[in-house]
């Protein structure tokens, strides 16, 4: 990771002049493994941009947590380490924790881009981690708990959990112990019994192989999985408007195919669970109904106690109309 990091340092916005124009260079890193569920997105997107972008813009993609451990993306962005990285907003509350707001949108992005409310957080954004929010490339995915221990109704307590910050006040909430990993170590913490369960989305469980050491998934899923691309602030301004429009259309045509993709994808990996031997565990509707609904009241609950000043503001703009 130590060399990872210095080869990263060295070159960040790589400026090379082809021809008297200049075609720039951008370091690019996911903050999920290569190749997997919520790292092809980003990839697509970069082969669109190494291709439309020729003798423009470019991105060099530096690759995923072997290069850099998904929790020090955010400070790495801020910094001009990297100049453009797909990650999570979970993954750099501790620069801005209203990032993990995301997860509690019940409105599209493109509703949002218009109703106010992404100029909103995109003013949070320059302000704390000195970026451009350019794309959503995963939303309407929601997340589920995954055990191995059955339960009969939603009383965590005695389990200790896996979790991220998105999950963290819900599971509490419901009485669970918690401890914070990278997804590269859920694997481990299952196999080694460290842990009884774990929040992840109802897509990639296959991805590192959780199948193998899953028993349960508990319906009903909640929250919708965010997953987008940001761009240093600094390295975005020193773009010029031809760089910037290839980036924005790859970037828009990857937030408008995503709900499709993940409906499907949603469909397909509920399947595959199934297949694979994992039991849904459910409770009856009025059960699944305070699951839900306490879900998100413990989600607002906690972004609003990290910012009083811009929790409320982002529940009015991201919540459904009541
Ligand atoms: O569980 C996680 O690591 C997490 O927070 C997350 C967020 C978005 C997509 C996938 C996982």
């Amino acid at each position: 990771m130590r060399v990872g990091l210095a080869c990263v340092l060295l070159s960040a916005f790589g400026l090379s002049t082809v021809a008297g124009a200049q075609e720039v260079t951008l370091r690019g890193i996911s903050s999920f493994a290569e190749k997997t569920t919520y790292s092809v997105g980003f990839e697509r997107f970069i082969a669109q941009v190494n291709e439309t972008g020729k003798g423009v813009v470019q991105i060099n993609y530096i690759g995923g947590p072997k290069a850099m451990p998904p929790f020090e993306v955010g400070n790495a962005l801020k910094n001009g380490v990297v100049d453009i990285a797909n990650v999570t907003g979970a993954f750099y509350t501790n620069l801005m924790p209203e990032a993990d707001a995301w997860k509690l949108t019940q409105r599209p992005m493109s509703e949002l881009r218009r109703n106010g409310g992404f100029d909103y957080v995109a003013g949070i954004y320059a302000q704390k981690l000195n970026a451009v929010f350019l794309a959503r490339l995963v939303d309407d995915n929601p997340f589920h708990l995954y055990l191995n221990k059955r339960i009969s109704n939603p009383d965590l307590t005695g389990l200790k959990l896996r979790i991220t910050p998105v999950y963290r006040d819900f599971f509490q909430a419901l009485g669970a112990t918690v401890v914070q990993t990278a997804p590269g170590e859920v694997y481990t913490a299952l196999e080694r019994g460290v842990v009884d369960g774990y929040g992840w989305p109802i897509t990639g469980v296959f991805d590192l192989g959780w199948n193998e050491r899953t028993k349960f998934r508990v319906d009903p899923g909640f929250y919708s999985a965010e997953v987008s691309i940001l761009i240093n602030k600094s390295t975005w301004d020193r773009l010029n408007d031809k760089q910037k429009a290839i980036l924005q259309k790859a970037g828009a045509e990857g937030e408008a195919a995503a709900p499709g993709e993940f409906a499907k994808a949603n469909a397909s990996d509920t399947e595959r669970q199934a297949k694979a031997g994992i039991e849904t565990i459910t409770f009856d509707a009025a059960t699944s109904k305070r699951y839900y609904d306490q879900a998100y009241e413990a989600g607002w609950g906690g972004i609003i106690r990290q910012s009083p000043e811009h929790g409320p503001k982002l529940r009015s703009f991201f919540s459904k109309a009541q």
